[in-house]
């Protein structure tokens, strides 16, 4: 089977280039022109295209080799070449007779180098076209990279073009001033189209400005040979290529080099991000697309944190990997939605817990007594119920905590009926379904209820409606453990109960100490709309209500 050794071909000028990426693997089948793999200067980024159809057998180069024309890229077995005498084989199977085959870049992103031609005299203003760049057919410029009045060296990167196979710099060939643009960003140029005019510095006035003003970044040295040229109206522009060490890639806004792929370059305009201000992740300081996802979805979360209101600076990223093995894994949309609302809560609501123990000893011994009826029933009593009732009772005496702002603020909306949110804790996330008219409810009817709103909520049947209405919210923890904690309010409801495990402690009667089941409870509520004494009201009533259960029946 015949087999072609692609190589590198010239690159135009640079001594080589570094690989940034391998775009193929043994074992790939490729077709004529598809990279193989991208190479880039600081000046330059291309792909290197197969020269043939076929499979590839061994790739020659991998990430951060340095090539220069003439390197073994890969070798790859020729399509359909069984038909050949036998025998016939490529490059690297023997064939004397067969050149290895040179790729030519398949968009060529640099013409030949040319030496930087005389520069003009003293106060000649010249024109800087398009260098050769290998194609005739027009390219996208997309970067102007200097402005008019600025002082460049010979070398400075004054524009960059592209190509959908690679992105090249071109360099100005002289020192001077640019006085005149003659292109935009976004508009498309060929060879010899004028990028804009230059007023070049000749070596008399350097030397005088040097003497005058000691050396300055504005005043320097003057291009290779512009000491006796003549005038010029024309300056022939530097081959894009890597230039001297002088010359750096330098970004308009930051002075920062920047180094990126055509695919990463097209993208942040695209996305209308300015490469210098993305961090690269890549080799030699290389811009990823990754990189640029990552700066996006940063830009975004802080524009969200923003719009919460706080306008306060975003939390920073942290690479973890750094200190070990990590794993990554996308978050549910339930988790997502849940995040966002109570950041909205917490960041608008001044939230205030207020903490109190409510005696169920009763209560829990009453419950259990009715638990061969329960099961009769087909139905579970958990404390629950007990308390979504006792709720009910407390928020109808105490209504200001279940009401809303509204107006902005200036008017409250009390509700003229009884809905409570139930936190529930799926493998999904957390959900809260609300259950409607609580007050007008049994306790058999609000147990059946949990049970078939908590199982629709983990089979993930719950409908929206089902999650609306709520004035009230309680979030019970009981069943996992814990001692207390501070409940975010759900937002524009203005309270919340968060319900700890009850646990038996020793309470002072007055005369001895007895064994009580105490049930810790945290009460969240907006200090816009519910005072200190509201909640103190609410929750001693609360307390009440579940240290005697008679007392719901008044
Ligand atoms: N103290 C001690 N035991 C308790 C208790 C409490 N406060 N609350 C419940 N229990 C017991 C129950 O009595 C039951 O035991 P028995 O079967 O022996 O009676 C057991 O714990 C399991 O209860 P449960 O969780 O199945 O039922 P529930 O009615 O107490 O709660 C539900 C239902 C849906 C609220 C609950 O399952 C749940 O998801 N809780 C988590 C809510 C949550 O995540 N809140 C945090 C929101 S903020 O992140």
């Amino acid at each position: 089977m015949a087999q072609e050794t692609v190589l590198v071909p010239d690159i135009g000028g640079s001594d080589a280039a570094e690989v940034v990426e391998v775009l193929v693997s043994p074992g790939d089948t490729v077709e004529v022109d598809q990279g193989l793999l991208v190479l880039e200067s600081d000046k330059a980024s291309m792909e290197i295209p197969s020269t043939v159809a076929g499979t590839v057998v061994e790739v020659l180069a991998k990430d951060g080799d340095e090539l220069a024309e003439g390197a073994a890229v890969a070798v790859i077995e020729v399509a359909g070449a069984e038909a050949e005498a036998p025998g016939a084989e490529g490059s690297t199977g023997g064939d004397e007779s067969k050149e290895p085959a040179s790729a030519e870049p398949s968009e060529p992103i640099v013409g030949e180098t040319k030496k930087a031609e005389p520069a003009p005299a003293a106060s000649q203003t010249v024109e800087v076209p398009v260098p050769d760049i290998g194609t005739d057919e027009p390219v996208d410029l997309i970067e102007v990279s200097v402005s008019v009045g600025d002082s460049i060296s010979e070398g400075d990167t004054l524009v960059v073009l592209e190509t959908d196979k690679a992105s090249m710099e071109v360099p100005s060939p002289a020192t001077g001033v640019v006085t005149a643009l003659k292109v935009e960003e976004g508009s498309q140029v060929k060879e010899g189209d004028v990028l804009l005019l230059l007023d070049a510095v000749t070596a008399a006035q350097s030397e005088n400005e040097a003497k005058s003003s000691g050396d300055s970044a504005a005043q320097a040295k003057p291009a290779a040979g512009q000491e006796s040229a003549p005038a010029a109206k024309s300056a022939p522009a530097s081959a894009p290529t890597p230039a001297s060490e002088t010359s750096k890639t330098v970004s308009k806004s930051s002075g920062n080099t920047v180094y990126a792929g055509p695919a990463v370059r097209r993208l942040a305009r695209e996305f209308g991000v300015p490469l210098e201000s993305v961090k690269s992740s890549g080799p030699r300081g290389r811009i990823l697309k990754e990189d640029l996802h990552s700066y996006v979805s940063k830009a975004l979360a802080s524009q969200e944190s923003t719009n919460g209101g706080a306008g306060i600076p975003a939390v920073p990223d942290v690479d973890f990997s750094a200190f070990g093995p990590v794993e990554v894994v996308e978050r549910s949309k339930i988790d997502k939605v849940t995040a966002a609302n109570m950041q909205r809560s917490w960041l608008n609501v001044p939230h205030v817990t207020q903490f109190d123990d409510a005696d169920i000893t009763e209560m829990e011994s009453f419950r259990k007594s009715l638990k061969g009826e329960a099961d009769k029933r087909g139905t579970r009593l958990t404390p629950l119920p007990f308390l979504l009732k006792a709720c009910a009772v407390a928020l109808k005496n105490n209504e200001k905590l279940n009401s809303s702002l509204s107006d902005g603020g200036s008017t409250l909306t009390f509700k003229r009926y009884v809905h409570i949110g139930m936190a529930v804790d799926t493998p999904a996330g957390l959900v809260v379904p609300v259950i409607r008219d609580v007050d007008q409810k049994t306790l058999w009817e609000l147990a059946d209820e949990v049970i078939e709103l908590a199982g629709k909520a983990r089979e993930r049947k719950l409908k929206p409606s089902d999650m609306q209405g709520g004035g009230f919210t309680v979030s019970s923890l009981g069943s996992i453990g814990g001692r207390g904690f501070t409940p975010i309010v759900n937002a524009p409801e203005v309270a919340i109960l968060g319900v700890s495990r009850a646990d038996t402690q020793p309470v002072w009667d007055g005369q001895a100490f007895q064994p009580r089941l105490q049930l810790p409870l945290g009460l969240s509520y907006d200090h816009r709309v519910v005072n200190g004494g509201d909640a103190g009201r609410f929750l001693t009533e609360l307390c009440a209500l579940l240290g005697d259960i008679r007392k719901l029946l008044l």
